[in-house]
């Protein structure tokens, strides 16, 4: 029986070591371990059949093959986890890329025009989005039942404050509290009671600048605007200075720029015009200056406008303005 409980012990580690899954070391150990039919216990069954010496010797190693037995099937066990774990990884594969986020393609677009015009000098001072009707109309020489104001169909919260439809308030609260020169753009936020369709929104963003020195001219404005396209939309971009109005510029001029579609031949994109108006600017209105308390016989000031959404829009070749606020991740992984 010793022989015969020895060949055991030898072909059941060798079947262990050979076992590949869990559930084969599982029948192995039921084979072997099991309590009716299990090959170790039925030679503990045949041990009352032996003589009184053989008993505890049997008994010993029977014990000790059971031991053993055990010890290999856990050990093997282990063995085939760690196989297991280390087929998931496989460390000669590149690297999984996290992916990023960006910037909105506004405020992209926002800090491509303000790196333009702080190369030129200007500060950028931005200032509340609610606003008194005083700073944005009355010192804007814009005052009640001027028809600008109907245009501007605005969001007001109580009889007085309304959610401002520009930023040129921030540029009269720099002029009452600072003396010129003053160079400065203020972007931001703005609301205006629009209609929604593909170019309007009731939110949207404006840079505006202001530029306030003794012996400001027209050619200060047509020379720092002019050097804004060429920065923002290339050099070859012709510009074209059309007249028009505003209550707080005189005399004022819309700026066109060559379709950057098309170069000026006519497409979609200008409506077959050639030409794409992206801002509004003028020489700052005398009124204005006075409402600050500056001396309009000593200090000259240009001014200019822009809506930061139609610029990005032209830019990026993006057709609806509705995009910008509707914070599709298909349509803002693209910048
Ligand atoms: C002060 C005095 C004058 C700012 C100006 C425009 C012309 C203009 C529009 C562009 C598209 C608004 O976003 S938009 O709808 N703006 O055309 N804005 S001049 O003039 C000022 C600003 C501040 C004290």
């Amino acid at each position: 029986m010793r022989k015969e409980i020895e060949k055991l012990s030898k072909t059941a580690q060798d079947r262990i070591s050979q076992a590949r899954t869990k559930e084969e070391l599982e029948e192995l150990r039921i084979e072997l371990l099991g309590r009716k039919q299990g090959q170790i216990t039925k030679f503990i069954k045949r041990i009352p059949n032996l003589s009184l010496e053989e008993r505890p010797l049997v008994g010993k190693l029977i014990n000790e093959v059971k031991i053993k037995v055990k010890k290999s099937l856990e050990k093997r066990a282990e063995e085939i986890s760690q196989e297991k774990k280390g087929k998931k990884i496989d460390i000669t594969l590149p690297g999984k890329r996290p992916s990023l986020g960006t910037l909105h393609p506004i405020t992209q677009t926002l800090k491509e025009i303000e790196s333009i015009f702080i190369g030129l000098g200007f500060q950028v001072i931005t200032g509340p989005e609610i606003e008194t009707e005083y700073y944005n109309f009355e010192a804007l020489n814009i005052p009640k039942y001027h028809p600008v104001r109907d245009e501007q169909d605005s969001f007001y919260l109580d009889d007085t404050h309304l959610l401002r439809t520009q930023t040129s308030p921030v540029q009269i609260r720099v002029m009452e509290k600072n003396q010129p020169p003053i160079r400065m753009i203020s972007p931001g936020r703005c609301y205006r009671r629009d209609a929604i369709d593909s170019s309007h929104f009731p939110i949207f963003h404006q840079v505006e600048g202001l530029a306030v020195d003794r012996k400001v001219t027209f050619s200060d404005l047509k020379g720092s605007l002019t050097y804004f396209v060429h920065r923002m939309f290339g050099r070859k971009t012709r510009l074209r200075f059309r007249p028009s109005y505003f209550p707080f510029t005189e005399p004022s001029a819309e700026v066109d720029i060559s379709c950057i579609i098309c170069k000026g031949s006519g497409c979609k994109v200008c409506s077959n015009k050639g030409w794409l108006e992206i801002l509004g600017s003028g020489m700052v209105d005398p009124e204005v200056f006075k409402k600050v308390g500056y001396d309009p016989e000593k200090y000259q000031g240009f001014a200019f406008g822009m809506g930061v959404e139609r610029i990005c829009m032209l830019k990026y070749g993006i057709d609806d303005i509705r995009l910008f606020f509707q914070n599709d991740i298909r349509f803002l992984r693209q910048f």
